[in-house]
């Protein structure tokens, strides 16, 4: 997918015809050219102009005009000889994409991908918004909105940073339930209206996992003795709130154990016997998955399990007489937490989401 990013529409097919496109991966490997018969000179690696377009996914017409109007060109760049781009070079368009992607206009992007430093990843202010294909997001915080463009311009590394400021601005709950929901019931609005955008919503979801996993801390002294188990149900792939569930209740010191996506009914029932869980979350996202057969499985053991049936998937389905419904995830935060202080009346008090935990 090309970005949402200015271009003055030059032919492409010549400069693909004329130069050669690398087969090597996107992080080039330094090769050393010979100074003397003994001696190796390591040598930056470039990539040629079709090749940075790619990776940018911009036009390669529109780093032709950046050169010539910003001087956002390759470093050394020679008239008359191919532009070839060096790691600086292309960190410095990056820098110049995120802005555009940030809502700047085209020479105040420039201007601040040339005075920044390469590994400077801060979000550009002084937002422009600028037309194009875009998810619509009406009302929502300009977090999302920044989310939204980042996610359709398939700028994995922006939609990654966006998250992660987005947590340690606000915590988990607040970036999940203001800043990625709304991107990603956007992204399935577009799929379900138009059948298009899945790899979006591909992109969007592994980079919230990422971010989700990389924000959950390892809790090594749990205020909880027995963990919650958290597991989606038989068949279900939908997996990532349960992620989010996980950041969020270690960010609180409560210690889980995650099974992840499409936990068979027998697994599900050994897992809780070997583990004891306090509680297990069972996920169902799809209706055709929430069978409440796999929650009647879940074997009663002498410690207790409570069994909590969580997302939409389940609406509508009859649920044994012991299971209870979660909502949405603020009430399961609250009620997990709750349940676990009733079965542990010495457990400390409930700490907050805290941002910077
Ligand atoms: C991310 C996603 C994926 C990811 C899943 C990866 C993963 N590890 O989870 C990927 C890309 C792999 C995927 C694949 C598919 N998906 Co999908 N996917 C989604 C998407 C966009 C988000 C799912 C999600 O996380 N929902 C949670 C939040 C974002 O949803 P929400 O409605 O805002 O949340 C409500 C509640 O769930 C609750 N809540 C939210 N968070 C939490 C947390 C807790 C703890 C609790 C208790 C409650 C809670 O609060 C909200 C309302 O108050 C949904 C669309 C959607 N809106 O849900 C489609 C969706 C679920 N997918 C759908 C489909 C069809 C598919 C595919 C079959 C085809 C496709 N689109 O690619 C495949 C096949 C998957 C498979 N093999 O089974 C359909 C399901 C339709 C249906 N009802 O059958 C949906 C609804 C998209 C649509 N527009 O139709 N998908």
């Amino acid at each position: 997918m090309v970005a949402d990013i200015p271009s003055d529409h030059a032919d492409l097919s010549t400069e693909r015809g004329r130069l050669p496109v690398p087969r090597r991966p996107r992080g080039a490997r330094a090769v050393t050219t010979p100074r003397s018969s003994d001696e190796k000179v390591p040598v930056e690696p470039t990539l040629p102009v079709a090749a940075v377009a790619r990776r940018l996914g911009i036009a390669p017409s529109t780093l032709r005009t950046w050169d010539r109007r910003y001087g956002l060109g390759p470093t050394g760049h020679a008239v008359g000889k191919h532009r070839r781009y060096g790691p600086a070079d292309v960190a410095r368009l990056e820098l110049m994409r995120s802005a555009l992607l940030e809502g700047a206009a085209p020479a105040e992007a420039a201007e601040y991908a040339l005075r920044a430093s390469p590994g400077d990843v801060t979000e550009f202010t002084g937002a422009k918004p600028h037309g194009g294909r875009r998810l619509s997001l009406p009302g929502e915080v300009s977090a999302a909105r920044g989310l939204g463009r980042a996610a359709m311009a398939m700028d994995d590394r922006s939609v990654q940073r966006i998250i992660t400021e987005a947590i340690a601005a606000d915590g988990v709950v607040a970036a999940w339930d203001e800043v990625v929901r709304p991107v990603l019931n956007a992204v399935a609005g577009r799929w379900a209206a138009s059948g298009d955008c899945v790899e979006v919503e591909h992109l969007v979801n592994e980079c919230v996992l990422a971010a989700m996993i990389r924000q959950t801390p390892l809790v090594p002294v749990p205020r909880n003795p027995r963990p919650v188990m958290l597991c989606c149900a038989p068949h279900e792939t939908h997996s990532l709130p349960l992620y989010v569930l996980r950041a969020a209740l270690a960010r609180r010191r409560i210690g889980t154990v995650m099974l992840g996506a499409a936990v068979p009914g027998a697994a599900l029932a050994a897992a809780v016997r070997r583990i004891a869980p306090a509680a297990v979350v069972v996920w169902a996202q799809v209706p055709g998955h929430a069978g409440g057969a796999a929650l009647a499985q879940i074997p009663r053991t002498s410690q207790r399990a409570h069994v909590f049936a969580g997302g939409p998937g389940w609406v509508g389905t009859d649920l044994p007489a012991r299971a209870e419904r979660l909502v949405d995830l603020p009430g399961a935060l609250a009620r997990v937490e709750a349940l676990l202080l009733a079965a542990d009346p010495r457990s400390e008090r409930v700490e907050q989401d805290q941002p910077g935990e």
